[in-house]
């Protein structure tokens, strides 16, 4: 079977950061405002008055300390509470299309190559800011890629069921070379209302390159030896935002536009759901646990991780077997284990195996096992 490489990654930051501090002070002042203005209504019993946030309750919680965000100043203004992002012309690059063409010249350099060599995009994540025409072939034309291009969406898991399908086309013969792109804008279907959730996302684009070994002349590159999707239906996590919501007047702007989850429930039954897709996946590839030297894990809480990781290598580990960026970067969606991919590879050793596994809404759970070479 012909041999399939991770051999680049990019990764595009915001340059604006939100600590928790920052927002639990925005939101607060947020809820202090909306309890005086609601204050007959709160006592009528008609409106729930607004509970404060805590930025303690949110490192312990879930391990995230700050968000990088494509706008800062609209999310922490208490009179507002999400993002400025102007619309632009059809003339201009969209936003995705512009923090994917930063991502993917990162991860061209990295793996050698110039677009002339690739011939498949793949923009996988878990919202696109507009239906059509797909934001994948926008970029394809914005940096002058041929061949063909679509978008796709499972929500957290988005990579990792984008780099089987570039897998798979490799392997069958449909591209040579693939670019898989993940510009996740998180800031605009998050409430930052809602004291549940205005913590856990951030924004961020990243980007893989995949090919033949027979084509690779990377420094440093990764066999993908094995991919394993899994998905199961659940509404713990749901957004149900859609071009039919003006079909239906009474449900316009409604809470469950935006992202919802029961998150005890996720954490409940996914924790289980991923630990075991991973050790079934290293089974079927015979691939020994001990020979596991890094578990890049999708950055959604860290002590859903730690158990994870806990419950896969069967033992206590050290974060850098698990390496953790969502303190910096909150939940990213999609591209949270790419980013620990990126940041946290260059110590592998030729020969080492890791896991690059996401999980998310669906529910969906993808693993993918990778050799460095
Ligand atoms: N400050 C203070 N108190 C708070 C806050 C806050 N910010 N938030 C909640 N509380 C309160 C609650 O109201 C609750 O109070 P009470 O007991 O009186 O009801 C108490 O604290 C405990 O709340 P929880 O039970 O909710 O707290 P948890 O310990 O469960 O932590 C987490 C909450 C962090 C959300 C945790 O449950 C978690 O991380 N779960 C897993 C989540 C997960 O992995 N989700 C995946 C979703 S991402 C995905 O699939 C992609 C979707 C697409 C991207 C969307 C982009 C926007």
């Amino acid at each position: 079977m012909k041999q399939i490489v991770i051999s680049g990654t990019g990764l595009f930051t915001p340059s604006e950061s939100i600590s928790n501090d920052e927002l639990v002070a925005s939101f607060n002042e947020y809820g202090i405002r909306f309890n005086e203005r609601n204050a007959e209504a709160i006592e009528r019993g008609e409106i729930k008055a607004m509970g404060p946030s805590n930025a303690e309750f949110i490192e312990k919680a879930s391990g995230i300390k700050s968000r990088f965000v494509i706008n800062k100043s609209g999310i922490i203004d208490p009179d507002r509470l999400y993002p400025v992002i102007p619309e632009r012309s059809d003339e201009e690059h969209s936003l995705q299309c512009e923090m994917a063409i930063s991502a993917i010249n990162e991860a061209l350099r990295q793996a050698n190559k110039t677009v002339d060599d690739i011939d498949a995009v793949i923009v996988a994540c878990s919202n696109m800011q507009r239906p059509y025409p797909a934001m994948s072939i926008e970029i394809q034309a914005a940096m002058g890629i041929k061949g063909w291009a679509f978008d796709m969406n499972v929500a957290c898991s988005s990579a990792t069921f984008g780099l089987q399908m570039a897998t798979d086309s490799i392997r069958s013969g449909s591209a040579r070379c693939v670019l898989m792109v993940n510009p996740e804008i998180c800031s605009g279907h998050l409430e930052w209302r809602d004291r549940d959730c205005h913590f856990i996302f951030g924004d961020v684009c990243t980007a893989v390159v995949i090919e033949s070994a027979e084509t690779c002349t990377a420094a440093n590159s990764f066999e993908i030896i094995g991919t394993k999707l899994q998905t199961q239906f659940s509404n713990n996590i749901r957004n149900n935002f859609g071009f039919l919501n003006r079909c239906d007047d009474s449900g316009v702007g409604q809470r469950d536009k935006l992202f919802v989850q029961h998150g005890r429930k996720v954490f409940k039954e996914v924790c289980p759901m991923v630990a075991e897709q991973i050790s079934a996946h290293l089974d079927e590839l015979s691939v020994p646990v001990e020979q596991v030297k890094r578990m890049w894990l999708h950055q959604a809480n860290l002590s859903m991780n730690d158990l994870i990781a806990k419950r896969v290598l069967g033992r206590d580990f050290t974060r850098e077997e698990a390496p953790v960026i969502l303190d910096q970067y909150a939940n990213t969606s999609s591209a949270g284990s790419i980013i620990a991919f990126h940041l946290h590879r260059d110590d592998i050793k030729s020969g080492d195996t890791g896991v690059i596994c996401s999980f998310g809404a669906g529910y969906s759970i993808g693993s993918i096992i990778v050799r460095k070479r």
